[in-house]
């Protein structure tokens, strides 16, 4: 088979990829290790920036997201107790988040690739990429059992954190910075209520708290836990009485709870690679970075790498310029390393960390006495949060 661009990895940056390219008239293929229904059942994300929601938009997939996200102009941090609302709106002259779920993405997305009548393959076993030194790239993969090859123009490496892509790129040409947390989040999905109409962020003696939700009648909360929890220790009660003794007396009395439908760990870290290119393979979304949770920041980034990449190819197709490729690493990795600092940041501002010892838990508090006391400290959050635009600092 031939195309131009090979898509590894059908999560919201490959899929989106492949509908931006796809509305500038370029042919891509996407392989996927796991089955259609696989990929929706993981739960993770749930807030989008104006910029994601842009680009949802310029890809064509926005209107769902429209009728049943819920735009949030602001958040609540709770510490000592207390609950302190960062007005996001009003501190970055009106703008906003969306409450919309990485399932709800990537279905919107997998549904227009199926209405385009354009190629997923899933199920792909041993994904190999051959070749991208040169100008005639080749992906390799087994399906039902039958070896088969494309040949292509461009490889897009959007195969998540443990994918191909970023392991097959050569050992002396990469650079991987990385910091592992000593701590997961537990997160649980159940369909209740939420318990605030606007996320909570908690930073408790017992650890990080956050409320989030996915639509009025369901609700996402985790619970910082340490790296040797496993899920099966965490009954459905357990839970929910963590939670409680994490939250202020409003917010423990207005909980509403339920069976989960969902529980799971996951770790945190902080990682880029750079470069992003190595000839004509590129890397984008978490085949190129992780970034902690906190600052809700994954799927952002990955659609915004997806942004540029997709300039770069079209622009590569259209004026037959290399100019958008050859900057592509270079312009993503400034946005990355800003949204890194961020999520770090914020993490390191949330979380216990009982090595740091009673006294960092008083520069917390005091950190966040700052924030809210001062207005200049609590738009650098809001302006982080919405997410940079896209040109800053250009
Ligand atoms: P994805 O979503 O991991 O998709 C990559 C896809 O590539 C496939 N794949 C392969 N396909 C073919 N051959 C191979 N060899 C392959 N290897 C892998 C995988 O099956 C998969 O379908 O990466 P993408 O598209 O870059 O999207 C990034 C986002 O998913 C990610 O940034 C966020 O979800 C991060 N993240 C969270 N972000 C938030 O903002 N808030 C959260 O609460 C949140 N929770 C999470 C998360 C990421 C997690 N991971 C990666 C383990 C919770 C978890 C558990
Ligand atoms: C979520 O709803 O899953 C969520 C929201 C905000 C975050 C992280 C996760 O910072």
């Amino acid at each position: 088979m031939r195309t131009q661009v090979a898509i590894i990895g059908a999560g919201p940056s490959g899929l989106l990829l492949g509908q931006l390219l796809h509305k500038a008239g370029i042919d891509a293929v996407i392989l996927e290790r796991q089955t259609g229904d696989y990929v929706l059942g993981r739960i993770r994300a749930g807030v989008l920036e104006q910029v994601t929601i842009d680009l949802l938009d310029e890809a064509g997939v926005g209107q769902r997201m429209h009728q049943e996200g819920l735009v949030h102009g602001g958040f609540d941090m709770l510490f000592k107790g207390e609950r302190h609302r960062i007005d996001m709106n009003k501190l970055t002259g009106g703008k906003n988040v969306m409450v919309y779920g990485q399932t709800e993405v990537t279905r919107d997305l997998m549904q227009a690739r199926t209405a385009a009548g354009l190629t997923t393959i899933y199920e792909a076993a041993n994904v190999a990429v051959h070749d991208f030194d040169s100008a005639k790239p080749r992906v390799t993969y087994e399906k039902d059992g039958q070896q088969h090859e494309i040949t292509c123009d461009f490889i897009a490496g959007c195969d998540g954190f443990h994918g191909v892509c970023r392991a097959s790129a050569p050992r002396n040409a990469i650079k991987e910075f990385e910091k592992v947390y000593p701590f997961g989040w537990l997160g649980v999905l159940s369909d209740t209520p939420p318990v605030h109409e606007e996320l909570i962020y908690v930073n408790s003696p017992r650890g990080f708290a956050l409320c989030s939700q996915r639509s009025e009648t369901r609700s996402r909360y985790y619970l910082q836990v340490t790296l040797t929890d496993k899920v099966e220790q965490w009954s459905d009660q357990a839970f929910w009485d963590e939670l409680k003794l994490r939250l202020d007396p409003e917010a423990r009395a207005k909980l509403v709870t339920g069976p989960s439908i969902e529980k799971s760990i996951a770790p945190l870290r902080s990682f880029v690679t750079e470069p992003l290119r190595f000839g004509r393979m590129f890397l984008a979304g978490d085949a190129g970075h992780i970034v902690p949770p906190t600052g809700a920041k994954g799927l952002n980034l990955a659609a915004t790498d997806v942004k540029y990449l997709s300039n770069a190819i079209i622009e590569f197709y259209q004026d037959k310029s290399e100019a958008g490729i050859d900057s592509y690493s270079e312009r993503c990795l400034k946005r990355i390393w800003r949204a890194e600092r961020f999520s770090w940041w914020f993490t390191s501002l949330m979380h216990n960390f009982p090595e740091n010892g009673a006294i960092g838990q008083k520069l917390q508090e005091a950190e966040l006495d700052y924030i809210i006391h001062s207005e200049a400290g609590a738009r650098s959050v809001a302006e982080n949060y919405v997410g940079l635009p896209l040109d800053f600092g250009q």
